[in-house]
């Protein structure tokens, strides 16, 4: 049955892909739109329900092509925050500072930043280049052996959590419905004759849909086997809180970013400041019949290996925070495909079956959140631009043998990816709930 605005689309997963999803197919006019989650909006699960993340429109390969498309996507995505009255409200532009020490980490940088492209950057070479980033000594810590550029302005963070409720509440005032907690909550999809037809939930009931859309972020694997083209890994947040008078001083900073190292944001509404530790991730891989995979979690703690780095993190650059107590703390998973590309496509075996999945691609997926519902509704009307769909397509040959230890040109920690079996000791910081509208 050809596709049309009365056609029924069930998207699985109200994260920040599947929010987006529904926002788009809700404005091109689609009218029987159900999006199933199995928490309440914002899913204390989903890795857009944060506090703040990154905007930032940087390259991750060197490949001209993927160059290309990379910019062409990151600047649909900019333009929804800096234009769209929707996202408008949630976006910052403090500017950001990217930075490295070692010798690859440098080379990885160079890939990242391209100078060249952008007048905007100051290059940062010394430690009091740094420190002058911030007034009144808020950057004070010895910054030693750091390079890095500054944009002053085209960069920066969003208000994360509050930019998912308003795209979902806007996708609800157009029509979508959207069914949380148990009775969202996806067991299976619904296999039929070589096709998806919608799914069942946890209560028992059968969604049918002449269109399903999988947004699990890192649990889509749960659902269909991806041929080894999603590696859910994990990475760590914390919080600091700060004192009312602090909160002023720390305003307006810019993201400061460590590709080695980490990163950190200006203070929170709340006052807080958000830290995490950068490294090539966690997996939990788990054997199955058919071989190991990694399988997410949930825990509202980190590794103590990963609150020695952001501490550490922090007596280079802000000394005086180095030994506060954390005020929050979370794993967060996202899901990697083998090549840092998204795979958004409709399923070849499987018609009815479209896929927005593989957000840890072209840095990270967050950012997105304003036009990548776009692209996916592009792929269920099979319409994605080939130069697109090249890269982002269902393609388990590049999976193949997967090595699931592939640090996909991350570095920080230990520079390899780490598994959570290995982990000891966890933090022990006091429980809060994130997921409350
Ligand atoms: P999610 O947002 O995780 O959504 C998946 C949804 O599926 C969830 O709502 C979940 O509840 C739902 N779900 C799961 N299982 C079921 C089920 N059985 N039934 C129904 N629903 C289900 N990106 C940036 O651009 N900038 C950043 O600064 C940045 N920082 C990051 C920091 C960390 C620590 C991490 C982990 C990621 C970061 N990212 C960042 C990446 C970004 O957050 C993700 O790429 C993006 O949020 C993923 O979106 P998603 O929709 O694929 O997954
Ligand atoms: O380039 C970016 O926009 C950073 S996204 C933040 C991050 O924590 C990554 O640093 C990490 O490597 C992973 O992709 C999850 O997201």
């Amino acid at each position: 049955m050809p596709i049309s605005q009365t056609s029924s689309v069930l998207i699985i997963g109200a994260g920040t892909w599947g929010t987006s999803t529904a926002l788009h197919l809700a404005r091109r006019g689609y009218k029987n739109v159900t999006v199933l989650d199995a928490y309440p909006i914002p899913s204390a699960i989903s890795a857009g329900n944060d506090v703040n993340k990154v905007i930032f429109s940087g390259q991750y390969s060197t490949q001209k092509d993927e160059i290309e498309v990379n910019e062409m996507l990151g600047q649909e995505a900019f333009s929804g925050w800096c234009n769209d009255p929707l996202f408008k409200p949630y976006y910052h532009d403090t500017g950001l500072v990217m930075a490295a020490c070692t010798k690859p980490g440098l080379e990885r940088l160079a890939v990242r930043i391209r100078p060249d492209s952008n007048a905007n950057l100051v290059e940062l070479t010394k430690p009091e280049e740094f420190r002058n980033l911030a007034p009144r000594g808020v950057l004070r810590g010895d910054f030693t052996g750091w390079k890095g550029f500054h944009a002053r302005s085209g960069e920066g963070w969003a208000n994360a959590r509050d930019a998912l409720v308003a795209a979902a509440r806007e996708a609800e005032r157009l029509g979508v419905r959207f069914v949380t907690g148990t009775q969202g909550k996806v067991d299976a999809l619904i296999f039929e004759k070589n096709d998806v037809k919608g799914a069942i939930t946890a209560d028992g009931r059968t969604w049918r849909a002449d269109q399903t859309i999988l947004c699990a972020g890192a649990n889509a694997g749960k659902f269909l086997d991806f041929k080894q083209q999603l590696r859910p890994t994990a990475w760590t947040i914390a919080h600091i809180a700060l004192s009312p008078e602090e909160r002023a001083l720390y305003k307006n900073i810019p993201v400061i970013f460590n590709i080695e190292k980490g990163f950190f944001f200006e203070p929170d509404p709340e006052g807080e400041i958000k830290i995490c530790d950068e490294h090539p991730g966690y997996t939990n891989m788990v054997e199955f019949p058919d071989g190991p995979r990694s399988v997410p979690f949930e825990k509202t703690q980190v590794p103590k290996e990963s609150e020695t780095r952001i501490r550490a993190l922090l007596r280079e650059t802000m000394p005086q925070l180095a030994d506060r107590p954390f005020s929050f703390a979370r794993i967060c998973w996202c899901a990697d495909t083998a090549n840092r590309e998204f795979l958004i496509d409709r399923h070849p075996e499987h018609p009815s079956l479209v896929l927005g999945c593989g957000a840890s691609g072209r840095g990270a997926g967050f950012k997105y959140l304003p036009s990548i519902g776009s692209l996916v509704v592009d792929a269920m009307e099979d319409k994605v631009p080939e130069k697109i769909h090249r890269l982002i397509k269902w393609n388990p040959g590049i999976a193949a043998n997967r090595n699931w230890k592939d640090t996909l040109g991350r570095f920080g920690g230990p520079n390899r990816v780490m598994d959570f079996h290995e982990v000891k000791d966890w933090t022990n910081v006091k429980y809060r709930d994130i997921s409350k509208l």
